[in-house]
């Protein structure tokens, strides 16, 4: 914990960056600059060729990036630093149909000195501007994406709570109808059959009351729910429930109130297990 604290802390304050380029002199720090930029520049060469199959020649250059990257070390970790890292290379140069598999292990072991040794000194080698520069970038960057975060964070909180409805129907009254708004339209069942609606929220939310506008087949008026049980879920998990009744047909159904509550909820069931005539129906849910 303490380590990635202290990898956060010196990330955006590059404190540890600054004082260890201050401890180096700075014709030190140009030795090992070039030193750096040399290593860099013949481990590409090496890696081209290798790749090429021109293995003798990428080795010779594999060794020479491995020599300007001991030249680095000595320059800020002084000769120890550079003798911590000794490979043995052939000692004379190769024709390419020489190169054996332990040539091939020892490119790969001068590529892992390069690279580490990339690793281990370029913070010692900054100069003040550059670590400047990155202490700029680096908060930038990070209150960039702070900002973003928060933006989208907002969106997501302030966007509307969607609802879509399933369930058995009627063909021409689907489930959607018993939440899209609109009194006029109804969820019918099938001819005869009890059933259930599943309403299902974007996201959670909290419910203090339901309304039920029962249905009645519009002019036909021969269907509308009879007795019905109502779920409020989370999860799967029923926070609260209650039944109720429609006594008849009504010619001009009016919102009626159940009292029913709970928070958190992502999904309610109307199940209708009896219904007036014909079938079950229902105009709208909706929720306080
Ligand atoms: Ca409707």
């Amino acid at each position: 914990m303490r380590a990635a604290i202290d990898f956060v802390v010196e990330f955006f304050t590059r404190k540890k960056a600054a004082l260890q380029s201050a401890q180096l002199s700075a014709e030190a720090r140009d030795r090992a600059r070039r030193a750096l930029a040399l290593c860099s520049q013949r481990a590409r060469s090496a890696e081209t060729l290798w790749n090429l199959h021109f293995r003798s020649t990428a080795l010779t250059l594999a060794r020479g990036a491995f020599d300007a990257a001991q030249e680095a070390r000595a320059a800020v970790l002084g000769e120890q630093g550079a003798e911590a890292l000794a490979l043995a290379w052939p000692s004379a140069d190769l024709l390419d149909r020489e190169v054996a598999r332990e040539h091939t292990a020892l490119f790969s072991r001068a590529r892992s000195a390069w690279e580490s040794t990339e690793r281990e000194i370029r913070d010692r080698i900054l100069v003040p501007g550059e670590i400047l520069r990155q202490r700029i970038a680096r908060g930038a960057t990070t209150a960039v994406i702070g900002i973003a975060v928060i933006v989208f964070g907002v969106l997501y909180l302030v966007r509307p709570v969607t609802m879509s409805a399933r369930g058995e129907s009627y063909p021409g009254h689907p489930a959607q109808n018993a939440v899209d708004g609109d009194p006029s339209t109804e969820w019918l069942l099938p001819s005869n059959k009890t059933g259930k609606l599943e309403i299902t929220f974007s996201r959670p939310r909290d419910i203090d009351g339901v309304k039920i506008i029962n249905g009645r087949n519009e002019h036909y008026g021969d269907r509308a729910v009879k007795d019905y049980r109502l779920e409020l879920r989370r999860d799967g998990k029923v926070l609260a429930a209650t039944t109720g009744v429609f006594a008849a047909i009504e010619q001009s159904p009016q919102p009626v109130a159940v009292d029913l509550a709970a928070n958190g909820v992502d999904q309610v069931i109307v199940e209708v297990t009896g219904f007036h005539k014909a079938g079950g129906g229902l105009a709208e849910v909706s929720f306080e």
